[in-house]
């Protein structure tokens, strides 16, 4: 029937959302409308982050922002439009946020979903230009509705996940998520406030040759993961580090590579949050093929114990992750 045939390019989000949720027949909308309300944050964010060039121009003629306060860091404006926009919208009882140290309750009681977010990731590159971007997870809640969401509810293994997705704000943006049925890619085109699909059922190759690590760090590697960029330069891989996650993983989903954040002596739980950075790409670059660890476990496994908890990441092409769990190993069987 109609809803089998591949959706072409070009197909707005509004249709690709309508027409996917026609294929789950008990389907009542509300992920639907969840889904929308965050590519409308994502419009709103893109807009703030594109005059933001020239705030510090226009900051010189006074320009502040929708509160009427000084302009805030680009992070703040974006936690608070992504809030109001899941607030707004109804179907989220509770949001965890980079932003935010506690769990934040909408006051929408009857909502199924929780969800947790990074608004914007690396905001220190919006000053040089670079692209950054928006990561989030989507859980059904486990706690029953007509009570405010709980730790119970925000604290779920990433397998429990419902969609994730990210936003990526660069020399176009683009919004790439998956419900679990593929992943797909949306181009927005501002002239038209939409997003198009673009890039329809992300696949990601098997293998690559980009690995992505901040080598500056490389004094505090363990061994294992020495000797996998060690192998890495045997191979004569491509070195990518754009230092800005969203940017380094997209690349390297559509052209084969590994994105590493290890754990290092400094930061044994390595830099990246579990539950709104590495749960979010993980869920993403397994529905397109690829695959994502701590450097031992699936990361979609991880029990997490706290909603800020870190966690090492090893993700992308499947072949890569597996070589590079292959050198960790060595470290570990001396345990
Ligand atoms: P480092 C940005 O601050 C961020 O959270 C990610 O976007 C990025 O991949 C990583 O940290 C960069 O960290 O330690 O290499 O500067």
């Amino acid at each position: 029937d109609h809803n089998k045939l591949a959706l072409p390019v070009g197909t707005t989000l509004d249709r690709f959302i309508m027409r996917k949720q026609e294929d789950f027949p008990y389907a009542t909308g509300e992920l639907s409308q969840l889904l929308r309300d965050i590519a409308l944050a994502a419009k709103i964010v893109n807009r703030e982050i594109n005059r933001s060039g020239l705030i510090d121009i226009a900051g010189a003629y006074g320009s502040q922002n929708v509160q009427g306060e000084d302009q805030q860091k680009l992070d703040v404006i974006a936690n608070i439009r992504f809030i109001r926009a899941l607030r707004n919208g109804g179907e989220v009882c509770t949001i965890i946020s980079e932003e935010d140290e506690e769990m934040i309750q909408t006051g929408n009681n009857q909502g199924k979903y929780v969800v947790a977010i990074d608004p914007l990731d690396g905001s220190s590159n919006i000053d040089v230009n670079v692209s950054i971007g928006t990561i989030f997870s989507i859980y059904r809640r486990v706690s029953p509705t007509g009570t405010e969401g709980t730790e119970r509810d925000c604290l779920q293994t990433g397998t429990h996940q419902v969609a994730a997705g990210y936003v990526i704000y660069g020399s176009s943006t683009m919004l790439v998520y998956t419900t679990g049925n593929g992943v797909n890619g949306f181009t927005y085109e501002a002239s038209l406030g939409e997003f198009f699909l673009s890039h329809p059922h992300i696949t990601t190759p098997k293998t690559g040759a980009i690995y992505s690590i901040n080598e500056g760090s490389s004094d505090h590697f363990s061994e294992g993961t020495t000797a996998f960029v060690a192998y890495c330069k045997q191979q004569n891989y491509s070195a990518r580090y754009i230092g800005s996650l969203v940017a380094d993983f997209h690349r390297n989903l559509l052209k084969g590579g590994i994105y590493m954040y290890p754990a290092t002596k400094k930061a044994p739980k390595g830099k990246l949050r579990l539950m709104y950075e590495c749960n979010s790409l993980a869920f993403i670059v397994e529905q397109a093929g690829g695959k994502s660890s701590d450097g031992r476990n699936r990361t979609m496994e991880l029990e997490p114990k706290g909603m800020h908890e870190r966690s090492p990441l090893f993700i992308g092409s499947t072949e890569l992750v597996e070589k590079a769990e292959e050198f960790l190993a060595a470290e570990y069987s001396d345990v």
